[in-house]
C-alpha cells in the first residue's frame, strides 16, 4: 500500500446507462443533479462524476446546455471537482459524448478504454416505467458501448488540447493493455488515474478476485508508481465490496446512484450522499483518512482550486 493514507471518493450522481423508472431517488433535473451533487460533496465526496438527462422524461442526454447548466451551477455553489462523462449514454455518437470537454473544458472527466457489450436488459420492467424506458433497456440486448482505437486516438488529442486529465475507465483486462498501448504512442501522460469498473454486463465482473487481478496487472504495465487508482462496483453489494477492497489496496473509492441504487440488502438509497457517507466511514477501519477535493487535486496533479 502506498505510504499516504489519504482516500477520496468520488460519487457518480445519474448516470447514463440506467432510466428514472428504477428508482425515485435518481436525480434527473439539472436543479436536481446540481442539488445532489453539492449534497455529495458535503457528505465527503471529493469528485462529482456527472451525466446529464432530458428534464422532461429523464432520458439521459448529451445536451451541452444541460452540461453547461450543470457544471455551472455546482461551481458556484462548492469547489468540489466536477468530472462530467465523455461515456455518454445508448445511440450518442463520440462527438457528442466529447464535445462537454472541448466546449467546457473539464478540469477532469472520464475516458473509455475500449468497446464492450454493455447490456442492462436485466433491469427489472417496473410499471412506473414509460414505454420510452423499457425500450431503452431492451435496446441493450443489441448494444456495443463503442470506443474503438480511433475514438480513443482521437479523444486522447482533445483532452491534451484542454488541459483535461482523463480518468480512465477500464472495464476489463484488455482495456489496460489499450492503456499502455495509448502510452506507448505517446498519448498518454503520467501517473494516470484509473478507474477500475467492474460489474457491467458485458465486461468484468465485480468481484475482489477481478479487482486483485486487474490492479496487479495495471502494477505490471504501469508500475506502482504510474498510477493512481479507484473502484467502482456496479450493482449491490459490490459497489461496497470493491469500496473496500480498494481501501485496502491504497486505492480511492466510487459510489453513487449510477452504479448501484442500495444502501444495503433490505434497503434502496434515498439519496447520493447516503451512499458516500456509508462508503467513507469504512476508510478510518481501514487506516485510511478520508481527504476533501483539495486533497484529491493534490494526489491527481490537478490544479488547486482550478
Ligand atoms: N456508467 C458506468 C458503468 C462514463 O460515464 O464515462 C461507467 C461510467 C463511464 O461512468
Ligand atoms: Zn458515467
Amino acid at each position: 500500500m502506498s505510504a499516504d493514507a489519504r482516500v477520496f471518493c468520488s460519487c457518480a450522481i445519474t448516470g447514463g446507462m440506467s432510466v428514472p423508472g428504477q428508482s425515485p431517488a435518481i436525480p434527473i433535473t439539472p436543479e436536481q443533479i446540481i442539488d445532489s451533487a453539492v449534497a455529495a460533496h458535503a457528505a465527503g465526496a471529493a469528485i462529482v462524476h456527472i451525466h446529464v438527462r432530458d428534464p422532461e422524461t429523464g432520458r439521459p442526454s448529451a445536451d451541452l446546455g444541460l452540461f453547461k447548466e450543470v457544471l455551472a451551477g455546482i461551481g458556484e455553489r462548492c469547489g468540489v471537482i466536477v468530472q462530467p462523462t465523455t461515456g455518454g449514454g445508448v445511440g450518442m455518437t463520440i462527438e457528442e459524448r466529447a464535445r462537454v470537454v472541448t466546449d467546457c473544458r473539464p478540469e477532469m472527466a472520464t475516458f473509455n478504454c475500449g468497446s464492450f457489450n454493455f447490456g442492462i436488459f436485466r433491469v427489472h420492467h417496473r410499471p412506473e416505467m414509460a414505454p420510452w424506458e423499457i425500450e431503452y433497456l431492451e435496446s441493450t440486448r443489441d448494444y456495443i458501448f463503442r470506443n474503438t482505437f480511433s475514438d480513443i486516438y482521437r479523444l486522447s488529442e482533445l483532452f491534451r488540447e484542454t488541459g483535461t486529465k482523463p480518468e480512465y475507465e477500464v472495464y476489463d483486462v484488455g482495456h489496460l493493455y489499450n492503456l499502455r498501448h495509448l502510452a506507448d504512442q505517446g498519448l498518454v501522460d503520467f501517473p494516470v488515474h484509473i478507474q477500475f469498473v467492474l460489474g457491467v454486463l458485458g465486461a468484468n465482473a465485480a468481484t475482489l478476485q477481478q479487482l486483485l487481478h486487474m490492479h496487479q496487472t495495471a502494477v505490471s504495465l504501469f508500475g506502482a508508481d504510474g498510477f493512481t487508482f479507484s473502484a467502482a462496483g456496479v450493482g449491490y453489494p459490490g459497489q461496497f465490496h470493491l469500496a473496500a477492497t480498494s481501501l485496502m489496496l491504497g486505492g480511492h473509492i466510487r459510489v453513487g446512484l449510477e452504479d448501484n441504487l442500495r444502501v444495503t440488502g433490505a434497503r434502496r438509497a434515498q439519496s447520493n450522499a447516503e451512499l458516500v457517507e456509508k462508503a467513507m466511514t469504512l476508510a478510518p477501519l481501514l487506516d485510511r483518512q478520508p481527504t476533501d477535493s483539495g486533497g484529491a487535486r493534490e494526489l491527481l496533479g490537478l490544479p488547486s482550486g482550478a
